[in-house]
């Protein structure tokens, strides 16, 4: 059956917190080891105690006097897609963001929560403000504000790191894609305006596999920014035609993080953001057909409501077992 047609099931049925407690069980059993994390010179490197990389998928920092930061590597094979999902940093651990980034040689960071939610401090400011440059002089790098771009839920930052602690005194252009209008344990307002950011982060070709992967990070780094991975990890199944299914998905991500997704609510979400794209998909493929005579198969028209871009027109709707 479709995707839609599954979304319509578990509504009617209002399965959705039973799935999602499905899921959780399932991914229980997995207990995976978070040594690293509970290190005593580590403690201070995490912000919650109970949200931990887990040591065989946790990213490691090349340099300095501990290899740890609280980020996991989530890689679908299947859909070529890696991501790197990370807590909010710390005043003491912005800089290994940083030097993460440009070990990993990843392009973007898209972040998907505010500094300051429901009055308390959920991320460290960690990147400039306007004109100024931020040093992390431990590390060896500085960071400076080139530009934003105020789109409508989210900001598009363009962010120039250099490396400091070599003559060379190398730099790379880093885009931070921000969404401002996630609560934790929420859910953003509607797919669409969702589907606009992904669709616009897709544009910058970050999140393909010929740059480093890129760096997704909330307050925790599980609930928002598992959500996000999924809908774009299966969105890419539905435009390449690779039957999947999105709770197999789902814990196939939860084996690389801990606690991706983290209310019945954001598993919900996902679900009809993913089927919106089915939707969209199949209507631009009845579209085509209908369109043959006259243009061939050359329509390269953008979609208008922002949708991500790279969905193709000869695919099969993706079906959901
Ligand atoms: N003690 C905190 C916790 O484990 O929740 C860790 C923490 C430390 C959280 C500093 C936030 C901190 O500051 P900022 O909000 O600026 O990152
Ligand atoms: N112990 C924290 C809590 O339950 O509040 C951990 C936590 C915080 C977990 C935020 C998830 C959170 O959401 P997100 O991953 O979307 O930032
Ligand atoms: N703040 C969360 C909590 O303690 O409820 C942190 C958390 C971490 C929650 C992992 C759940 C986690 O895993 P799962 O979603 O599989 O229960």
């Amino acid at each position: 059956i479709s995707i839609n047609e599954l979304v319509a099931v578990i509504e009617q049925q209002q399965g959705w917190d039973r799935l999602f407690r499905e899921i959780k069980a399932t991914s229980a059993a997995y207990e995976l080891p978070c040594r690293a994390a509970k290190l005593q010179h580590n403690r201070n490197r995490n912000r919650y105690r109970d949200v931990s990389p887990f040591d065989h998928s946790r990213v490691r920092l090349l340099n300095g006097p501990s290899d740890y930061i609280n980020s996991s590597l989530v890689n679908i094979e299947a859909a070529g897609r890696r991501y790197i999902l990370s807590q909010g940093p710390l005043p003491g651990t912005s800089g290994h963001l940083w030097q993460m980034v440009w070990e990993q040689n990843s392009k973007s960071i898209i972040m998907l929560n505010k500094i300051i939610e429901k009055g308390a401090r959920k991320c460290h400011q960690y990147w400039p403000l306007d004109h100024n440059l931020m040093s992390f002089p431990e590390e060896g790098f500085e960071v400076s504000f080139q530009s934003e771009t105020d789109h409508h839920n989210f900001y598009v930052r363009e962010l120039r790191l250099t490396e400091t602690k070599t003559e060379k005194q190398e730099s790379r252009i880093i885009y931070q894609f921000h969404y401002t209008a996630w609560p934790d344990f929420g859910v953003p307002e509607s797919p669409t305006a969702f589907l606009d950011f992904l669709g616009c982060v897709r544009e910058y070709g970050v999140l393909e596999n010929d740059v480093g992967p890129a760096v997704i990070h909330c307050s925790a780094g599980i609930g928002r920014s598992g959500t996000f991975a999924l809908v774009d990890t299966c969105l890419v199944f539905l435009e390449k035609g690779i039957p999947f299914d999105i709770g197999e998905t789902l814990l196939e991500m939860r084996k690389d993080r801990m606690g991706l997704i983290q209310t019945p609510q954001q598993l919900r979400f996902s679900y009809f953001a993913i089927a919106d794209c089915e939707r969209l998909l199949s209507s631009r493929q009845a579209e085509d057909l209908g369109d043959e005579d006259e243009s061939g198969s050359s329509s390269e028209d953008e979609d208008e409501s922002g949708n991500p871009e790279s969905i193709s027109e000869e695919e099969n709707a993706g079906e959901d077992r």
